[in-house]
């Protein structure tokens, strides 16, 4: 019994040392030092051996199965140590890698380029005026000088809500609404939304699009103050070598009428194909105010004069950023809208 024991010790032994991982160290435990397992065998048989052999052959197997459980746990300790080593190895994390970026949403370029212009008007003293989309026809069109049965209210298709209400075409009745608000003061207001017509939508035309209006009314008010704040106006927007040039044009609210070209900012005048080969680029209507329109509103016409402008947003972000097709600020593609980031500007 004796050499059996002495066996047993050996094969538990190379056992542990066998064990690689902690499950398999634990299954050699269960199978030596188990209820079921051949030390604890060994002790339920010492029945049978002659008394005087059974408290030294005890003691050898007591001996026995503790140098072998202090061996195990030793062994177990090490697996344990070596699987939280690996473990930690495994989920370490590099504090030295960069964060991961986190996407941020930016301003529309349609957005960004109306506050650009409305930050440039509020440096010069403006002032900001708001009318209703769903305008009177009075104002849109009857108190700007165009009766009823005019035939330039074809300049501009409209969509009619009834036969005295419609959406707004441009953003001019909100000159009328504020001359007849100011009651004869004097005014500096620009007047940015959005305007609707029954153009049919194409590269540079939308149904739906935006415009902002600017009014200045006062004693004195000359056709170069205009010509000098369009011109200050384009430099800001599109660069201190930009010249201007007024042609004459119509609008029946302003007398005289003029169409403000910029000289192309790409090509400097020599003609490419962001102007057409003309070297100028139109970007807005203006001209004095009509005396029927100051009329019409209570000012007097023979004291106060004023100029006014109306330009298209779209319009000047499209040549700003190279933008070839309008309906890519209506369409919300992230694609597109994600390229306009405001450390660009
Ligand atoms: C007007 O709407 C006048 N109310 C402007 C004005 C105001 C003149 C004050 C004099 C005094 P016009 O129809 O040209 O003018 O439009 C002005 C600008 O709006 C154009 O230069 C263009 O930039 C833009 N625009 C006109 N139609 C469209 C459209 N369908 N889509 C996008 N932009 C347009």
């Amino acid at each position: 019994m004796e050499e059996r024991l002495k066996e047993l010790k050996e094969e538990v032994l190379a056992k542990i040392q066998e064990a690689s991982n902690i499950k398999a160290l634990n299954d050699v435990r269960v199978a030596y030092l188990g209820r079921k397992g051949p030390i604890t065998d060994l002790l339920k048989g010492m029945g049978k051996l002659p008394p005087e052999e059974r408290p030294k052959m005890g003691a050898l197997v007591n001996v026995i199965r503790e140098s072998v459980t202090e061996v195990l746990e030793a062994r177990m300790a090490k697996l344990e140590e070596e699987a939280i080593n690996a473990q930690l190895e495994k989920e370490s994390i590099d504090v030295t890698l960069p964060g991961r970026p986190i996407k941020t949403g930016n301003h529309h370029p349609l957005t960004r380029v109306v506050e650009e212009i409305e930050d440039f008007f509020l440096s010069m003293g403006y002032e900001i005026a708001e009318g209703p989309e769903v305008e009177k026809d009075y104002y849109n069109f009857e108190a700007l000088n165009l009766p009823k049965g005019h035939p330039a209210r074809d300049m501009q298709d409209s969509f009619y809500i009834s036969e005295e209400i419609l959406l707004r075409t441009h953003t001019s009745p909100v000159q009328a609404r504020t001359m007849e608000e100011k009651k004869g003061e004097p005014i500096k207001v620009i007047c940015p939304g959005k305007v609707y017509r029954r153009d049919s939508d194409d590269a540079t035309h939308s149904h739906q699009f935006t415009q902002i209006e600017g009014l200045v009314v006062g004693e004195n008010i000359r056709m170069s103050d205009l010509k000098g704040t369009l011109s200050l106006f384009a430099k800001e927007m599109f660069g201190n070598d930009r010249e201007i040039r007024l042609r004459p044009s119509f609008f029946p609210f302003t007398e005289p009428s003029v169409e403000m070209d910029i000289s192309c900012f790409k090509c400097g005048g020599d003609g490419c194909n962001v102007c057409k080969k003309t070297g100028w680029i139109e970007i807005l209507g203006a001209g004095m105010v009509h005396p029927n329109v100051l009329e019409m509103a209570g000012y007097d016409s023979s004291v106060m004069t004023g100029f006014a402008f109306g330009m298209g947003p779209e319009r000047i972000a499209m040549l700003k950023y190279g933008v070839e097709d309008i309906r890519h600020f209506y369409t919300n593609d992230v694609r597109f809208i994600s390229q306009f980031h405001r450390t660009e500007a």
